[in-house]
């Protein structure tokens, strides 16, 4: 009888031998571990400089990240779903915002799996790295600046530490003094749980043309400016985070299991079908692309 056999005589048996053995190494038998080939290709040297400054201020400024086809196709899509105004200040009471963007919106997909951006998420996290949450965000004029906050301090290891997120905010208006461009901190990444944002402290504002992005670490300190331009600021923010935390969005429940299984690789990696070794985000013990149409469980 098949239960009487061991495990050992399939031949795809492994053989764990230790316990960092255990911990490093990815059991899918079906799908082993992806990374963004795009990103791979980058200039190593390139990034690498951008990334000691990263580490160094807590962001980053990248310009030409996006062509203006790629911004109009995100602000055709966009446009007729900005309906609602923020809930609470946070949100912005006079700010709109589109929530699970990888299912509504395809015109996103090139902001989220931007190969310079993956290529320093690989420097940042381990790999199968995860997308916390994408938003579209439109600023309209007379919006009082956001709270300043951190993106990771709901996790409880208290700073200063690595950062265990970082985020991306694309302009797709130019991003100006006036219009809400995002203001940050600068170093405030390294600064220690007691300490909070004063006025006195130095503050950058994210002046930045069209399809240019922010980069920074999700324990810096910034916000949504005060837009009083007369016009509105439309942007695209992704969060990223560890492979190992929670994600602010639930993508299982917000991206429907056929577009996950439509996604690019990169896309479906960040929405959660991936393994985090050993088995961290299986379903049913297997590996969850195996769950989605025209998987093979
Ligand atoms: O809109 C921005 O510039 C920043 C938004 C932000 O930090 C947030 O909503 O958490």
């Amino acid at each position: 009888m098949s239960e009487s056999k061991s495990g050992r005589d399939d031949p795809r048996f492994r053989q764990i031998d230790s316990f960092d053995q255990y911990l490093g190494t990815d059991l899918a038998r079906t799908h082993g571990f992806t990374r963004s080939e795009q990103a791979a290709g980058l200039d190593p040297a390139l990034v690498q400089s951008q990334h000691e400054q990263l580490m160094r201020d807590g962001y980053i400024i990248l310009q030409d990240m996006v062509d203006a086809d790629t911004l109009q196709a995100l602000r055709t899509e966009a446009t007729p779903q900005l309906e609602k105004m923020g809930r609470n200040s946070f949100e912005g009471e006079r700010t709109q915002r589109i929530y699970a963007v990888p299912e509504k919106l395809r015109s996103a997909d090139p902001f989220i799996e931007h190969p310079l951006v993956l290529a320093h998420l690989d420097r940042l996290f381990q790999p199968n790295y995860l997308l916390s949450q994408a938003q579209v965000i439109n600023i309209l004029s007379d919006s009082p600046a956001q709270p300043l906050h951190i993106d990771d301090g709901f996790y409880a290891w208290p700073r200063p530490r690595p950062a265990l997120s970082a985020a991306t905010v694309f302009a797709v208006d130019d991003f100006t003094a006036e219009n809400g461009a995002t203001v940050a901190i600068p170093g405030s990444h390294l600064w220690a749980e007691e300490r909070s944002p004063q006025p006195g402290d130095a503050r950058v504002t994210a002046v930045m043309p069209a399809g240019s992005c922010i980069l920074f670490l999700g324990n810096l300190w910034h916000g949504g400016g005060e837009n009083f331009s007369g016009s509105s600021r439309l942007a695209i923010t992704a969060q990223y985070c560890e492979p190992w935390l929670r994600t602010q969005e639930n993508y299982f429940l917000s991206v429907s299991a056929e577009t996950a299984a439509a996604v690019s690789e990169d896309i479906r990696r960040l929405l959660g079908y991936s393994i985090h070794p050993p088995f961290m985000g299986m379903s049913d013990g297997m590996h969850p692309k195996r769950r989605l149409p025209g998987g093979d469980s």
